[in-house]
This record gives structure tokens, C-alpha cells and sequence, in this order.
């Protein structure tokens, strides 16, 4: 039997060894099952981040852990120097469910993120002919893509980027739900591609206007730059949609996925597109020790199969609509406004007597409801879409009685 661990040990032992890039909520888990999670302690909370939509099928799916025990006991790494027997399914799988012709699997966001990147600048020289070296790809203010130092280059916020530099270069940042400021930008032949977050999730879920996608992905296509949608945080389901391109019928050029892909059992992300860009990348040009394994092609398929049999896309889109009701119906002068889209929404706080948005998430992990503001005022919920009707109005009564015991 494992020594059992206190809360306060736990958090002195990250404390005392751990780095100290998070400062997190003073909530030391130890189980989670489907929308909820217990701590050191057994006290039961809603998990409302759901590790950031990694866990979109709930903590711990049947189904997509016994995927994983099952190959953990089989053939967990070969690395791509030799074939296995679960990839080559997994990619067959994956590129028709969402409609590519290849796939390139990477294992975190930021890896598919800069994968994407890659493909971008070597279908802009050996594709669109742009000069070497001068392909510039076009990026939102706000944005949220990993930390890695390129991906950084391309931030503008300063808690990501500053004292990191220097920077890479080739990028253009625009304003976020600006058509007129990406159709200028685009006037440059050297552009080689737009990558956008379709909904802004750490920038405070900011949700763009209606046909901002759609018009974006036509300006792109009328200049031949490559639409590259970062679907890390807004795929698989949690924006009420398989893809929160779908909304608006936008199928991007390059199509970046991670977190959820995975059911937030095991790192698993990819990039997918179709042949003209992603046979542009020759063998021993992209890699990586851990993309593809036979772990998580295993898992990725159940956890994409999990998505479809349940409908976890339409839940989110009828659970949101009425999470956003209710919240929108709190009789309180914190809440200053309430957006998103399926259930990935934030609430904007007023601050109310000295209390602040983390006030409220303090007060809400005491009364049983996990969420971590995302910059000062902002509150981003998240459940996992498995989050039952009834579940919801608990954990919405529960967030209500935390947001009045400030009035
Ligand atoms: C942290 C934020 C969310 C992402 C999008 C790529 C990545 C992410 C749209 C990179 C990752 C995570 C990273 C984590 C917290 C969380 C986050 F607050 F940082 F911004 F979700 F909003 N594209 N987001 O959201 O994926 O490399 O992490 O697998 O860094 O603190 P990753």
C-alpha cells in the first residue's frame, strides 16, 4: 500500500521539486470518473476545466483505458524506424473521420502546432514558389498555440513570450475577427498561411462573428494561402460541432488536433491535410520518437469512436444552451457577460467588494465546482461533454450559490 499522501504533502513535494511554472488551485486530485474528480481528501467536485477539453469523454472512459491496458501489454513503442500493426489503422481511421488524405502524428498540441507550421513554409517553397526563407504566415493577436520558442514568437502576450527571445521571425499579426485586416495582410505574395484558433480559448473563449470563418477561408483561398486551423482546444465535440470549423462548413487546409484526440488518457496530437501539402515533407525531414505509437493509435481510436457513439458533439451543443441560459439567469452583478459556443464558454466577472474572478473559483472548488480563471476577470467552464442533464443543473446551482455568497 502506497504511504498515503496529504493534501499538504502533496503540495509541498511539487513545491519543494517541482518547477514553478503553474500556480494551481490548492485541490491535490486523486481519482477522477466520466464529469467528476475527488480529492486526497474523497470530497467530490465537477471538474469544469476538464484539464483544458483533454478529457471531452470524462475521466477515465471505460473504454478508452481498457484500449490502453490492453496495448500497454502488447507493444507500447517501436519508434518509425520500423512499422507496427495499429498505425497504419489508426491513420486509414482518423483521415477519413474527419476527411483528409493524411495524417502526420505528433504527440502535444505545440508539436502539431509547429508540424503545422513546417508544412505551411515547405508548401510555400515548393508549391506556392515563394522565395526560400521569406514565407510569412499570418497569426491573431491573443492567440494560444503551446509554448515552444516559435510558437511563442508568434504571441503577444507577454507572460508567454517576454525574456524568451530572440524570437523566430515570419510572422504577421493581425487583429482577432478582423476580415479587412487579414484581406491587406493577404496583399503580400509572400504570405503562406493563416493559422487561427476558431475560438479563442485562453484568450477568454472570445467566439468571432458569425461567417468570420467562413469569409477568412474564402479571402485565404482567393491568394492561395493555406487556412490552418489550430482545433486543439475547440475539436473533437466541445464546441457542439465534431470541429468548430463545422459550424460554418470550413474544412481547413491544414487541420490541427491534440488534447481530446486522446481522451486525456495519453499525449496524442495530430496534423492532418490532404497529399499537395503533406507529401511535401520527404522521409527523414519531420519526426518524432513517440508520434505514432502503437499506444496511441489504440487509444486515439477509441477515444474518436467514443465521440461518435455517444454523440458527445450534440450533448455539448444542447447542454450549452442551457449552461449559458442559466448562468445569463444568475441575479448577480458579477456576471457582466456570459459567451461561448457547445460547452466551451466563459463567464466575464465583475469584480463585486475586492472579489475577483479567482474568488469565485476558490469559492466554487469549496462548494464542489472546479474552473480556473483564464487571465483576471474571466472564467472559462469546461465539463466533459459526458456531463448528464442532472449533473449539469447540480453544478449550476452549485456555481449560482458560489457567485450570490458575494452579494
Ligand atoms: C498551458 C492555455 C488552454 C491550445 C491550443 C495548442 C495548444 C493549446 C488552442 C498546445 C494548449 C493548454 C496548455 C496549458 C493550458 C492550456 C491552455 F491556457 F495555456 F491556453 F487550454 F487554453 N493550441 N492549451 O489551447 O497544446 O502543447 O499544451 O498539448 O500551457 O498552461 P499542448
Amino acid at each position: 500500500m502506497t504511504e498515503k499522501i496529504t493534501a499538504k504533502m502533496a503540495i509541498g513535494l511539487e513545491d519543494d521539486y517541482g518547477a514553478h511554472n503553474y500556480h494551481p488551485l490548492p485541490v491535490v486530485l486523486k481519482k477522477g470518473l466520466a464529469a467528476k474528480v475527488w480529492d486526497v481528501d474523497g470530497k467530490e467536485y465537477f471538474d469544469f476545466l476538464s484539464a483544458y477539453s483533454a478529457v471531452n469523454q470524462g475521466h477515465c472512459h471505460p473504454k478508452i483505458v481498457s484500449a490502453l491496458i490492453e496495448q500497454a501489454q502488447t507493444l507500447t513503442l517501436t519508434s518509425r524506424a520500423f512499422y507496427n500493426d495499429a498505425l497504419g489503422p489508426y491513420e486509414k481511421y482518423i483521415t477519413s473521420y474527419f476527411g483528409y488524405d493524411k495524417v502526420l502524428p505528433m504527440n502535444t498540441g505545440a508539436e502539431a502546432d509547429e508540424t503545422a507550421l513546417k508544412l505551411c513554409r515547405r508548401w510555400a517553397y515548393d508549391k506556392k514558389g515563394i522565395p526560400s526563407d521569406q514565407a510569412k504566415i499570418i497569426v491573431c493577436a491573443d492567440n494560444f498555440h503551446g509554448r515552444t520558442i516559435t510558437i511563442i514568437s508568434m504571441s503577444t502576450d507577454p507572460e508567454s513570450k517576454a525574456n524568451f527571445g530572440p524570437y523566430t521571425p515570419g510572422f504577421i499579426v493581425i487583429p482577432y475577427n478582423d476580415l479587412e485586416a487579414l484581406q491587406k495582410e493577404l496583399e503580400d505574395p509572400n504570405v503562406a498561411g493563416f493559422l487561427v484558433e476558431p475560438i479563442q480559448g485562453e484568450a477568454g473563449v472570445m467566439v468571432p462573428d458569425e461567417g468570420y470563418l467562413k469569409k477568412a477561408y474564402d479571402l485565404c483561398k482567393s491568394k492561395n494561402v493555406l487556412f490552418i486551423a489550430d482545433e486543439v482546444q475547440t475539436g473533437i465535440g466541445r464546441t457542439g460541432k465534431l470541429l468548430a470549423c463545422d459550424h460554418e462548413g470550413v474544412h481547413p487546409d491544414i487541420l490541427i488536433l491534440g488534447k481530446a484526440l486522446s481522451g486525456g488518457v495519453y499525449p496524442v496530437s495530430a496534423v492532418l491535410s490532404n497529399n499537395e501539402i503533406m507529401l511535401t515533407i520527404k522521409p527523414g525531414q519531420h519526426g518524432s520518437t513517440f508520434g505514432g505509437n502503437p499506444l496511441a493509435a489504440r487509444v486515439a481510436v477509441a477515444a474518436l469512436k467514443v465521440v461518435k457513439e455517444e454523440k458527445l458533439a450534440e450533448k455539448a451543443e444542447k447542454m450549452g444552451v442551457i449552461f449559458r441560459q442559466e448562468m445569463r439567469n444568475i441575479k448577480s452583478d458579477m456576471i457582466e457577460l456570459v459567451r461561448g459556443k457547445g460547452l466551451l464558454n466563459a463567464v466575464v466577472i465583475r469584480p463585486k467588494n475586492g472579489k475577483t474572478a479567482m474568488d469565485v473559483c476558490l469559492k466554487m472548488a469549496e462548494n464542489g465546482v472546479l474552473a480556473k480563471p483564464t487571465h483576471d476577470h474571466i472564467i472559462r467552464f469546461a465539463p466533459p461533454l459526458v456531463i448528464t442533464e442532472e449533473e449539469l443543473h447540480q453544478a449550476i446551482e452549485l456555481i449560482r450559490k458560489s457567485i450570490l455568497s458575494f452579494e
